[in-house]
C-alpha cells in the first residue's frame, strides 16, 4: 500500500523535529520511505499568535493497516514531546497526519482518510505535489486542480 504522511511543526527547532521524524519514518516496521518533499515554511493557519510552521510530506510504501500506521505515527509524535492540548489549533512540536492511504476512504472514530481539510491547505498540497504531481484523490479530484484553486499561497520552500 502507498500512504502519504503530512509533517508539521512550529516549536522547539521545527526543522530538527521534521528531520528527526523523517529518520523515524524511514525506520518504521514493514514500511519503506520512498520519497520525501523539501521542507516548506508558512504562516500559521488559524490563530496567528504562534510561530510560522515548517511542513513537508512523506510517501511510504507499507504493509501496516491504517490504524496500525496511525498508532506508529502517534508513537513518533509522542517520542518527540508532543503534548495533546485541549487547544486544537495551538502550536506543536510535531504533527504527523495520515493524509492518504492507497485510494481508500476511511471513516472511523479515530481516523478519517483523506485527512480532513487537506484539499484547502497549501501547506499539505504544495509539498505533496512536489513528490506526486499527477496524484488523484479518492473522490477523483486532481491535486493539480486543487492547487490552482488555493487562495492563500504564502508558502515557500526553505
Ligand atoms: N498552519 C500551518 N501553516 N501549518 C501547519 O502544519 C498547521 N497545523 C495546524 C494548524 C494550527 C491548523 N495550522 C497550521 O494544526
Amino acid at each position: 500500500m502507498i500512504a502519504f504522511i503530512g509533517l508539521g511543526a512550529n516549536l522547539k527547532d521545527p526543522i530538527k523535529q521534521l528531520n528527526l521524524a523523517f529518520i523515524r519514518l524511514s525506520k518504521l516496521t514493514h514500511s519503506n520511505l520512498v520519497a520525501r518533499s523539501s521542507l516548506y515554511i508558512s504562516p500559521p493557519m488559524g490563530p496567528q499568535n504562534q510561530n510560522d510552521y515548517i511542513n513537508a510530506v512523506a510517501k511510504l510504501e507499507t504493509l501496516l493497516p491504517p490504524i496500525t500506521l496511525l498508532d506508529e505515527l502517534q508513537a513518533i509524535e509522542n517520542s518527540q514531546g508532543r503534548v495533546r492540548k485541549s487547544n486544537r489549533w495551538g502550536p506543536r512540536t510535531l504533527d504527523l497526519d495520515l493524509l492518504l492511504y492507497d485510494n481508500q476512504t476511511i471513516e472511523e472514530k479515530r481516523l478519517k482518510v483523506p485527512h480532513y481539510g487537506m484539499k484547502q491547505r497549501a501547506f499539505v498540497l504544495v509539498p505533496l505535489a512536489e513528490i506526486e504531481p499527477a496524484l488523484k484523490l479518492p473522490d477523483n479530484s486532481l491535486l493539480s486542480e486543487l492547487i490552482k484553486q488555493l487562495e492563500d499561497l504564502s508558502i515557500r520552500k526553505l
